[in-house]
């Protein structure tokens, strides 16, 4: 039967059965050490509430920073969590994941939670994790140019197919000053001026390390003045390296614009912000390249609607997620709902964007319970008209949104 309460209830378990691929996270697999974040001084010292805490009083920000990790985390809870309440998206999250675990949110005492954190053991605390939020596989942020990691890539990586790759290529698109020395370094023949051997050089790095991670995607995250039109070295890059190998890898390049860094260096990681940025770069990319495929999330909540359209106008292009100043309930659920109405379900409507593991809990859990409400409205004005909806349909469009579509994408 079709009534509101029985769709409802099938939306709803949809939603909480549907196995999750979430494919872009800063999350890293246990074999990767102490790049693997966890536990209740990673969580309050992630940088979105570092910039929160910083607000409340007039601390020095070296002085902050030059505190131990767990001072830096005893900070940040007493002026979020003790002497505020903690009803911002981010600080929300914490209790959230709390919550989840079955720990008491009212608890003051930091140690409380810490000795939780302490006592569990890795590898089934994160098999736990993956069972709470139903995610079958997340993909990781992958820097080669990045020491730790690469230690891990090229001595003691294990497969661990719940963690997949993504190959992260900010270092050669957007800081060449620093990347082309550690390139040299590593053995490639690349000249500043991008002369000789080093449009191929360029190329041989990416396809080793795409085929040594077994990389689902490029990665780049670009600035709102983004164009692909402003003979830049690095759209030479993009056109004469990236593009072609990754059409001929056919993997997508996933696109992350908008972002303006370090606005304010002093707050390092949490400096960051955004600006709108003109689609027209997209809309090139995607018209004069048809045979190569464009992952795609914008960070300024204005650029949401040409976006959507464009996506309409070029079926390479993905949109996906509701990225880092848009993944909160308000924004979510306005952007899901525009693409909904003119995209159907041929969308990404998530990503998590987790630095630390248990983050897992609460970006799903909220954004899974905004969907909800979407989809609920969404299903209700079919089924007005008297159009009939089976679990299995529902079931299948929620599966293909918070999974499949990745999939099917990636193997096109
Ligand atoms: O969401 C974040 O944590 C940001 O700091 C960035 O990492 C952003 O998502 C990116 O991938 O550049
Ligand atoms: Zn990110």
């Amino acid at each position: 039967m079709n009534n509101k309460l029985n769709i409802e209830l099938m939306i709803n378990n949809a939603i909480s059965t549907a196995s999750i691929t979430d494919i872009h996270t800063h999350l890293f697999s246990e074999c990767f050490g102490e790049l693997f974040l966890f536990g209740i001084d990673e969580l309050l010292t992630y940088h979105y509430l570092v910039a929160e805490a910083l607000r409340y009083d007039g601390v020095d920000y070296q002085q902050f920073f030059n505190l131990s990790k767990e001072e830096q985390a005893e900070y940040v809870w007493k002026v979020l969590f003790v002497d505020n309440t903690p009803i911002s998206e981010p600080a929300r999250s914490v209790i959230t994941i709390l919550n989840k675990l079955g720990l008491d949110v009212n608890q003051k005492d930091l140690n409380y939670y810490r000795e939780f954190f302490r006592a569990q053991k890795l590898s089934s605390y994160v098999d736990r994790i993956f069972k709470i939020t139903n995610i079958k596989c997340l993909i990781m942020t992958n820097d080669p140019l990045d020491q730790n990691e690469r230690g891990v890539w090229e001595k003691g990586y294990v497969k661990d197919s719940r963690f997949r790759a993504a190959l992260r290529i900010d270092g050669i698109l957007n800081s060449r000053e620093s990347s082309f020395p550690q390139l040299r370094a590593f053995g490639y023949k690349v000249e500043d001026d991008l002369s000789g051997t080093t449009i191929e050089e360029i190329k041989r790095f990416l396809i080793e390390w795409i085929e040594k991670m077994d990389a689902l995607y490029c990665a780049v995250s670009l600035p709102p003045d983004f164009s692909m039109l402003d003979g830049s070295k690095r759209v030479e890059i993009i056109e004469n390296c990236v593009l072609p190998v990754c059409k001929g890898k056919n993997i997508p390049l996933a696109l992350m614009i908008g972002v303006k860094r370090a606005v304010n260096p002093e707050l390092r990681l949490a400096g960051d912000s955004l600006a709108k940025t003109d689609i027209k770069a997209l809309e090139y990319l995607c018209a004069k390249y048809p045979q190569n495929k464009f992952l795609v999330t914008i960070l300024s909540l204005e650029n949401q609607h040409e976006f959507v359209i464009t996506a309409r106008k070029f079926r390479n292009l993905m949109p996906f997620g509701c990225w880092w100043y848009l993944n909160s309930p308000s924004l979510i659920e306005q952007i899901t709902r525009m693409r909904l109405e003119w995209l159907g379900m041929s969308f990404i409507p998530q990503h998590s964007d987790c630095r630390v593991f248990e983050q897992l809990i609460s970006k799903w859990e909220h954004s899974k319970a905004v969907l909800a409400k979407v989809l609920i409205e969404k299903y209700n004005d079919l089924i007005q008209m008297g159009y009939e909806l089976s679990e299995e349909k529902i079931n299948r469009d929620i599966q293909n949104l918070l999974g499949d579509n990745f999939w099917r994408f990636i193997s096109q």
